[in-house]
């Protein structure tokens, strides 16, 4: 029964196909020439009538794409190119419009709207005049493309920053560029303005405006990734923000800090083996219990720069800083701070615009 549906299913989805193609074919019939079978073209000459594919037709006075005649072609040397362009000695033709300017010799397709030669660069059918032929590439987006000297958008010179900035995210000349695989990750201090702040996630290669401590603190957190305790423990731990806040057994370790590892904050040494909480992190050993923490400098390894969330535990996160391979604690405004200051690296100001600004 449900073959049966299936192949009647199957029959019916192959006539609708047929029909389409029956529908866009050019007919010759009771002595004149139709598109389909109910579009008659009034210009076209029966007796020479060539059909050239389903869309394009010559006769002895003109070319067709579809039903429509294409304005000045010559049918004795037309070709086609691949969709939508085609040429004949005089010109180029973006489906029945000719391409202003074009030079048929030397014209190729770069996408549906975007063509070169050895002239111009072309939106469909019109030149972007003054583009650079020889450097015009089309972006990773499709109506994104650019030359020496400019990024455009739908043919058009884009001039706002913020298109400016979406072009460029686009391009993979910048995405893929060394110089921003150099900093991925990293925490970028403006020297030549008043040390603002960037964080160049190591993903999107894009830059972050850190501004405030605040700010800082919220940026960093949106970009946590979960990570359960076990994978945590693969990552070396850095001395740097561990006793910020109240710490109530001394230990050297916040109670924030213990809260994040599940030591007890009113011991000093939680598992009892003689070795002190923080002591015991610091140096790979498991402050609760007798085994080793398992660091896993592989394991580090593709996740430099990242900042993940402890999913098991209340949350916290913590920022891996590509030089060292440690983790730095984020628990509050005030940490992410120091981590800013502290592991920013200055950069000028012309290197900063190398990278692309997200907002
Ligand atoms: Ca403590
Ligand atoms: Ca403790
Ligand atoms: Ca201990
Ligand atoms: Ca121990």
């Amino acid at each position: 029964m449900r073959k049966k549906f299936l192949l009647i299913m199957a029959a019916f989805i192959l006539s609708l196909v047929f029909a389409d193609n029956i529908k866009a074919d050019y007919q010759i019939k009771e002595g004149g020439v139709f598109y389909g079978d109910t579009e008659k073209i009034d210009e076209a000459d029966a007796a020479s009538f060539k059909m050239l594919d389903r869309e394009y037709a010559t006769d002895k006075n003109y070319v067709y794409f579809r039903a429509n005649v294409i304005t000045g072609a010559d049918p004795a040397t037309f070709t086609r190119m691949q969709l939508p362009y085609s040429k004949d000695k005089n010109a180029v033709y973006y489906y029945e419009t000719a391409v202003s300017y074009a030079d048929p010799g030397s014209f190729i397709k770069l996408n549906n709207i975007y063509a070169k030669d050895k002239i111009n660069a072309y939106y469909k059918s019109n030149a972007i005049i003054n583009s650079d032929p020889v450097t015009f590439t089309v972006l990773l987006d499709n109506q994104y493309a650019k030359d020496k000297n400019n990024y455009y958008h739908d043919g058009e010179i884009i001039s706002s920053e913020t298109e400016l900035r979406t072009a460029k995210s686009k391009d993979p000349e910048i995405t893929s560029n060394v110089f921003v695989e150099k900093l991925k990750g990293k925490i970028l201090l403006q020297v030549e303005q008043n040390g603002e702040a960037w964080y160049v996630h190591p993903g999107q290669r894009m830059r972050y405006y850190l501004g405030t401590p605040q700010d800082a603190f919220n940026i960093m957190k949106n970009f946590g990734i979960g990570m359960s305790n076990n994978d945590f423990k693969k990552i070396p731990l850095a001395d740097m923000n561990l006793s910020n806040a109240a710490d109530s057994d001394q230990d050297g370790l916040s109670d924030q800090v213990e809260a994040a590892f599940g030591t007890d904050k009113y011991n000093r040494d939680t598992d009892n083996d003689g070795f002190n909480d923080k002591e015991e992190i610091l140096s790979g050993y498991d402050p609760n219990g007798k085994t080793k923490l398992g660091i896993d400098l592989k394991f580090v390894a593709g996740r430099k720069g990242f900042i993940y969330i402890q999913a098991d535990q209340n949350g916290e996160s913590w920022y891996i800083n590509p030089d060292d391979s440690k983790r730095y604690f984020l628990g509050r405004p005030q940490d992410a701070f120091n981590v800013m200051r502290r592991l920013g690296l200055g950069i000028t100001d012309e290197n900063l615009n190398k990278i692309v600004e997200n907002k």
